[in-house]
């Protein structure tokens, strides 16, 4: 089996003190930091998201719902839009851009850019990524559970990959959200391993 973690969007501004807060997003970032520090538990390969607005259109609002529209956040180039200290990034082979002009929850949306040895620009999705590294095995954490945790899962089974969340090491950011987004994961095909953090 070729095992790979796709870490989803610990950047600053989903972690306390950002401009979109996730509770315990910052203990998010340090439990999957020691997840990979295990000498028992085995990646073949590790990949993270990144949303990285330039001009979303109605993702971004000023009196923003919280279902379709957000404060301002990740915004290409910000401190906001890194990822968080506590991440341990040295295993990160690839991180997949996504959001630049529009909402996109899923990794699947995004691409990584490489530079060839024509110092051509290469864009590769992620799934084709996926493919190429020959993996069948996928296991997803990240924030948020209910929002791109879950649309990265979701994409990630459809695009025919087994795939796990690993619930603990996700936080999500309403109950309500995070309970519909783990019945839609389940009638997927997703497989659920432990409970995600809630706020409070
Ligand atoms: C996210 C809301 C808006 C996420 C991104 O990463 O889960 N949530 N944009």
């Amino acid at each position: 089996m070729t095992r790979c973690l796709v870490i989803v969007d610990v950047q600053n501004d989903f972690c306390p003190g950002g401009a979109l807060a996730v509770e315990h997003g910052d203990e998010v970032a340090a439990a999957i930091t020691s997840l990979l520090a295990r000498g028992d538990v085995t990646y073949d390969h590790v990949v993270a998201t990144q949303d990285f607005h330039i001009d979303p259109g109605s993702h971004f609002s000023r009196e923003p719902d919280y279902v379709d529209s957000w404060p301002p956040h990740c915004r290409a180039g910000s401190y906001g839009a890194l990822l968080h200290d506590a991440l341990s990034t040295k295993r990160i082979e690839a991180v997949f851009r996504k959001g630049q002009y529009a909402a996109a929850y899923s990794g699947f949306e995004g691409s990584t850019s490489t530079v060839t040895a024509e110092g051509e620009e290469d864009a590769v999705g992620l799934a084709d990524w996926l493919r190429d590294k020959g993996v069948d095995d996928v296991h997803v954490v990240g924030l948020a559970t209910d929002h791109c945790v879950r649309a990265t899962a979701a994409d990630s089974a459809a695009a025919g990959f087994p795939t796990t969340v690993l619930l603990d090491l996700t936080a999500g950011i309403a109950p309500a959200t995070v309970e519909a987004a783990l019945e839609q994961l389940r009638a997927g095909g997703v497989r659920l391993v432990g409970e995600p953090l809630l706020p409070g």
